[in-house]
């Protein structure tokens, strides 16, 4: 693939990391949109690594248990498991004061190791467990304690890239978004995927435009305005679990009759799955006042996506 050369074909590591209990084997499994297992999973003991490939890179996902002995035993091999880092996760769960201050030393060891090894990979801090019922009636005891330790991360950690995201696997949208902004710093045409986006947009009278990947990955999107931006956003994780449960034996990716019309939150949805060069399936999400999809609109998507992509 012509793509994959000028992208580089290095391996991304992408490291998940924090104390136990925090919630990032659930976050990945969600991603994976693999939920029925969070409710059975057990702590992770030590690393556990997956491979998978996002627009033509190699991605290779750490997954470090958090459990004390665990900690210790990476800080002793640093090489081993902090070295090449690309993008750094640290998961912290919101919903446990007590140990914000231990989440807050074992960050400061991470970033040691960073420093040590001399790389200096992004740091995004995940304030997990931020589930509706939080974010509806914040406690002002734990909202005071968590903008605490933001600002402490801000003040103790002398690291220049660190962002924040507020995530709960109880809206999928918050793990869906956090990581397409994260993913998307690794594909240098993002850009050009949004233009492309917006391009169809304007051209077949779409108000938000998006297209996913198959590992719940938004790559590019369009939005009129914020309003749909939300109420987009908001539904993609309800396109994606409907299309899993379909028979995908059915789905029909070069027909454009195949395709999912649903009228939700007053709005026209068209959900479409499809296949460009045989790779794993992409979908197209929109929103659109007429609601109907022609083989037009798919072949002028497919022809802007190949000439970026491929
Ligand atoms: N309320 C709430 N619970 C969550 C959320 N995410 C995960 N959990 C729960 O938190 C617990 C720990 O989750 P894990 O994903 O196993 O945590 P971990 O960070 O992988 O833990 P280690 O593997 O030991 O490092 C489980 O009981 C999850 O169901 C969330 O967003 N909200
Ligand atoms: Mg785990």
């Amino acid at each position: 693939m012509e793509f994959l050369k000028k992208e580089g074909s290095e391996r991304k590591k992408i490291l998940f990391t924090g104390l136990d209990y925090a919630g990032k084997s659930s976050i990945i499994l969600s991603f994976r949109r693999e939920i029925e297992k969070i409710a059975v999973a057990k702590p992770t003991l030590g690393a556990e690594r997956r491979n998978f490939e996002f627009m033509g890179k190699e991605i290779s996902e750490w997954d470090l248990g958090g459990q004390e002995y665990y900690r210790i035993s990476y800080l002793k091999n640093p090489s081993r498991y902090f070295d090449k880092t690309e993008i750094a996760i640290y998961v912290i769960d919101i919903q446990n004061p007590d140990r914000f201050s231990e989440a807050l030393s074992y960050l400061s060891d991470v970033v040691k190791q960073f420093k040590k090894l001399k790389i200096e990979p992004p740091i995004y801090v995940w304030f997990h467990k931020v589930d509706p019922d939080i974010y509806k009636h914040p406690d002002a005891q734990l909202v005071k304690a968590a903008t605490n330790l933001k600002n402490k991360i801000e003040k103790e950690i002398k690291y220049k890239k660190i962002n924040y995201f507020k995530t709960t696997i109880f809206d999928l949208s918050t793990i869906i978004n956090a990581m397409s902004k994260i993913f998307q710093t690794l594909f240098t045409k993002a850009e050009f995927v949004d233009q492309a986006a917006e391009e169809f947009a304007k051209k077949f009278n779409a108000e938000a435009v998006e297209l996913i990947d198959d590992n719940s990955l938004i790559i590019g999107s369009y939005y009129k305005n914020s309003e749909v931006e939300d109420i987009l956003k908001e539904s993609t994780p309800y396109f994606l679990t409907l299309n899993d449960r379909l028979d995908n034996a059915q789905v029909k990716d070069d027909n454009p009759e195949d395709v999912m019309m649903v009228r939700r939150l007053g709005k026209n949805f068209i959900f479409k799955r499809f296949i460009i060069e045989n790779s794993p399936p992409y979908y197209l999400l929109m929103i659109k006042d007429d609601p109907t999809f022609s083989r037009e609109e798919l072949d002028v998507f497919i022809n802007l996506l190949n000439e970026i992509l491929f």
